[in-house]
Formats: structure tokens, C-alpha cells, sequence
């Protein structure tokens, strides 16, 4: 899935270079997307990055400990989180792109709101992460068009609140790829660059344990959404409480959030193995360890 023009290190020089998701992945291996919450809330990490100056100094760790690309996003998607309004949104985030866009970082913006988008490119953002897949804002894929840059389209339910009562699949993988495929359609027919497009088949998100399970372990077919032509795939595992679920101790109860790295590890080494374009994660240096890993061994299994 990696793509043929210039490196993430030449897009740091050259910040005018090829803007497209396969610009970033001539690294010769699945990119890792460090995640920078600027919340009080998010259920891995909510509130340890809520000041500015907190979130920043942390994007510039994930960089140094190899992060590809940071991820800055200003609301919590935990499953019955409520919203946060446009304007706290804005007052979280851009500060955060705008320094780490300035030291030279590939920043992309998570958020759901044109106008958040649109203000986080203004700032330095090279990139839009939606994990509504243009479903939440009318306005969304529009302005990706303009902007022409590279789009994360996430399969989404609805919002937040009430998301897992829409986990109702009968079967997962095509119901996701279908649903994606109308994403993919619609962001087309608003002008956005289809070689612009990444695909996420949203982890988590009105999912249960067995459907993200499913998902995961047939990526190539989430690569095709619909049977159609192939799309980088971002995979974001980290951390979620599906691993929790499968990591019981001994009383049955779940791994604590903040131990819940290992098994980051052990999927983002299965999802780069299996040709995922990136993967997004809170604890940068080991999954680097392991998409490199993951590289090696593809490259001893073609020899
Ligand atoms: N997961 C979260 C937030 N943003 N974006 C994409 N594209 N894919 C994901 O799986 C995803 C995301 C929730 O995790 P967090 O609250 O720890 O950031």
C-alpha cells in the first residue's frame, strides 16, 4: 500500500512536496501516527495533555520517539461521550497544530467539523482525520476538496453518545466495506481526490469486541471497500477495550487502560503485516519497534 514519492523527512523539508497519502509512505514500511488529545475526557489519556503547552511539549516526544505523523484532536470519541461546541474545539486544537506544525512535524487534525479542519490547515495541519467520514459536517468533504489533502474516511455510526447501540452487524466486513464505499463515493462526487483517500475501518466505533476482532483479521478485504479499487488503511487499536475484554486476569477482570501497550504492539505488527498503510497509536516507540519488525519480515517472506 506504501506509495512511490518522497519521504516523510523530504516532506519535512520540503513542505510544498506530493501532499498525497503515498507521499508520506516511501519509509518501506506502515507509517505510526502518534495521538495527541488535547481532552479532559478521552478514555486512554484524557486530561494528561489538556494544556496547550503539555500537549505540545508531548507531540514533539511522539515525534522524536518516530511518530510519522501527529494526531491532534480536541474532542473525545470515547463510546458516551457528549459533544464539545465548535468554539472549545478550536480554542483546543490550533495552538496545539500550530506549534507542532512550525517545528516541522506532519500534523493531522482529528475532528469532525469543517470549520475545525479548515482553521487546523490554516495552522499547519497537512492532513484531516474524520472519524465520521464526512457524515457528522455537510461541509466536510468539500473543504477537503479545496484544501487537497490527504483524508482519513473512518466507518461511523453516529455520534458518541449512543454509538454501540448501532452495533448491529450480520456480517461485519461487508457490511463495513459497503458503508465505507458509500463514504469513499460521496467525498469523490464533493471533488476530493480519490488517491487523497485513506480508509479506516473504525475500531471501536459502534462495534463489539467480535466485530473489531473480524475487522482486523481481514484488512485486505476493508483495503477494497465494496470490491473496488484499493486504499491506504489506518488501523487505530490502541489501547481500546476489546484488548482489556481478552486480557482478564485471574478474577475476570479487564487490563487497565495504561497496561494495555504490549497488545498494541502484538496488533500493530499483525496490521502492518497484513499491509496496513499506518497505524495510530498513544505509546510511539514500540510500535515503531514493531511496524519495523513487521517490514523486515515481509521483505525476507518476498525473498
Ligand atoms: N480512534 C480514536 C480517535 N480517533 N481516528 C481514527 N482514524 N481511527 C481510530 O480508530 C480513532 C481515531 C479513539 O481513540 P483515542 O480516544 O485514544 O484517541
Amino acid at each position: 500500500m506504501a506509495g512511490e514519492a518522497g519521504t516523510v523527512e523530504a516532506e519535512r523539508e520540503h513542505p510544498a512536496g506530493p501532499p498525497g497519502p503515498a507521499s508520506f509512505s516511501d519509509v518501506g514500511r506502515c507509517l505510526v501516527m502518534g495521538v495527541v488529545n488535547v481532552t479532559p475526557d478521552s478514555f486512554s489519556d484524557g486530561g494528561t495533555w489538556f494544556e496547550t503547552s503539555a500537549a505540545v511539549e508531548h507531540g514533539l516526544t511522539l515525534a522524536a520517539e518516530g511518530a510519522d505523523i501527529v494526531d491532534v484532536g480536541g474532542e473525545s470519541t470515547r463510546p458516551g461521550a457528549d459533544r464539545v461546541d465548535e468554539e472549545e474545539e478550536l480554542r483546543r486544537v490550533c495552538p496545539v497544530v500550530s506549534e507542532l506544525a512550525a517545528a516541522g512535524l506532519v500534523v493531522s487534525v482529528d475532528t469532525m467539523r469543517a470549520a475545525v479542519a479548515a482553521r487546523a490547515l490554516e495552522a499547519g495541519a497537512r492532513m484531516v482525520n474524520d472519524v465520521s467520514g464526512g457524515l457528522a459536517d455537510p461541509g466536510m468533504t468539500s473543504l477537503v476538496a479545496a484544501a487537497n489533502v490527504p483524508y482519513v474516511v473512518m466507518h461511523w455510526r453516529g455520534y458518541s453518545r449512543d454509538m454501540q447501540d448501532y452495533a448491529i452487524y450480520t456480517d461485519v466486513v461487508r457490511e463495513v466495506g459497503d458503508e465505507l464505499r458509500q463514504r469513499v463515493d460521496a467525498a469523490v462526487a464533493a471533488g476530493v481526490d480519490p488517491s487523497m483517500i485513506v480508509i479506516d475501518p473504525g475500531i471501536g466505533f459502534a462495534k463489539l469486541h467480535r466485530h473489531n476482532w473480524a475487522l482486523l483479521a481481514r484488512l485486505g478485504e476493508i483495503a477494497r471497500p465494496g470490491g473496488g479499487r484499493a486504499f491506504p488503511v489506518l488501523v487505530g487499536t490502541s489501547r481500546k477495550s476489546f484488548l482489556g475484554s481478552l486480557l482478564t486476569d485471574a478474577a475476570g477482570e479487564p487490563r487497565p487502560v495504561g497496561a494495555r501497550d504490549d497488545a498494541t504492539v502484538a496488533l500493530s505488527t499483525l496490521a502492518a503485516a497484513a499491509g496496513a498503510w499506518c497505524v495510530r497509536v498513544h505509546a510511539v516507540a514500540p510500535n515503531v519497534d514493531a511496524v519495523r519488525v513487521a517490514a523486515r519480515w515481509a521483505e525476507a517472506r518476498t525473498r
